[in-house]
């Protein structure tokens, strides 16, 4: 009997997720990047700090390489509970959670290291509460350097060059309408649609920064990298609300705790990956070059008349021109 009692009660367990130790809960989190890429290095780590710190009662599976699908679709599944956890960029984000527009603006920070300042101040924590509503809440921002254009035809020089041509941009209005202003034309499409689009000619080119060309392999249909750097935008690591919400308020705290000490992790990796991507890509044939860059940042005017459209987003954008 008692026997029984102890198989019933292994079954139940295995089908909420929990081990047979009645300790365990598994949570699962997607990345579009390989194994190996930082964002996915530094989502392992939270799992590992959060496994040893809690003694084992939760555990994270990392599923990277788009497993679980294409950024958008998985964006779906952690707001509705599918999966608990998610890293993703946040371009995506601009048309539900509006405060996300801001570190999403071309040339709206100086540099790296002004971008740090900013998504690690007040105005970061800003953002990461707006993501509430919208049935998430953010655990950290991860690197994610610049995105520049690249192409399949020829160098970027000055904004007249871009005149005409078709690139795939991250789906997101404001980068359809950065792309615009430019002069250029620009499709939104999944990440994994890419490397097939060039190479069949759909499109010239796409925008990242180095590590995501390298790893994709858009070097190889694209070997035109122009350094015009128009955006600097963090990743951010979500956790579904409910999930989070269901954990006691020590946990919430070791969860916040540890995802804040995979930061500085993600951005030691991102860094020496950056330098690595740019040196493969060299290798493999990738002609880099820098541009005129005060053409691009003169002509995004519009992008800003249109998308700050509100107090709360210009009081944003100032507080971030005046970070220091
Ligand atoms: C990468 C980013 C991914 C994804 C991708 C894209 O830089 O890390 O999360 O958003 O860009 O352009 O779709």
């Amino acid at each position: 009997m008692r026997m029984m009692r102890l198989l019933a009660g292994v079954a139940l367990a295995s089908l909420l997720g929990v081990g047979a130790a009645g300790a365990q809960t598994v949570l699962r989190s997607s990345d579009t990047h390989p194994d190996g890429y930082p964002t996915v290095e530094g989502v392992k780590y939270f799992g590992e700090l959060v496994k040893e710190r809690t003694g084992g009662r939760y555990e994270v599976e990392v599923y990277h390489s788009a497993q679980l699908g294409e950024e958008k679709d998985t964006i779906e599944q952690v707001r509705s509970g599918v999966i608990q956890l998610n890293r993703v960029s946040m371009a995506p984000f601009n048309g539900t959670v509006k405060e996300t527009i801001v570190p999403a603006l071309p040339y709206v920070f100086r540099d790296e290291e002004h971008m740090h300042k900013v998504m690690d101040g007040p105005i970061g924590e800003q953002i990461k509460a707006a993501f509430e509503p919208a049935g998430l809440v953010a655990l950290a921002f991860y690197d994610a350097g610049s995105r520049s254009f690249y192409n399949s035809k020829k160098p970027i020089k000055t904004v007249a060059d871009l005149a005409g041509m078709k690139f795939r941009v991250i789906q997101s209005d404001i980068f359809v309408d950065m792309t615009s202003a430019l002069g250029a034309n620009a499709t939104p499409m999944p990440y994994g649609e890419v490397y097939s689009s060039i190479e069949t000619g759909v499109i010239d080119g796409a925008e990242n920064n180095f590590p995501s060309y390298d790893t994709a392999r858009h070097v190889e249909v694209a070997k035109y990298y122009s350094l015009d750097q128009h955006t600097i935008l963090p990743e951010v690591f979500v956790m579904n609300k409910m999930a989070f919400d269901a954990l006691t308020p020590e946990d919430q705290e070791l969860f916040r705790t540890a995802a804040k000490d995979s930061v500085g992790r993600q951005r030691e990796l991102w860094t020496a990956m950056t330098e690595n991507s740019r040196k493969k890509v060299e290798e493999a044939g990738a002609e880099i070059n820098e541009v005129e860059k005060q053409g691009f940042i003169d002509a995004m005017k519009p992008v800003y008349d249109k998308h700050v459209k509100d107090d709360v987003l210009r009081k944003l954008v100032e507080d971030v021109r005046a970070t220091q």
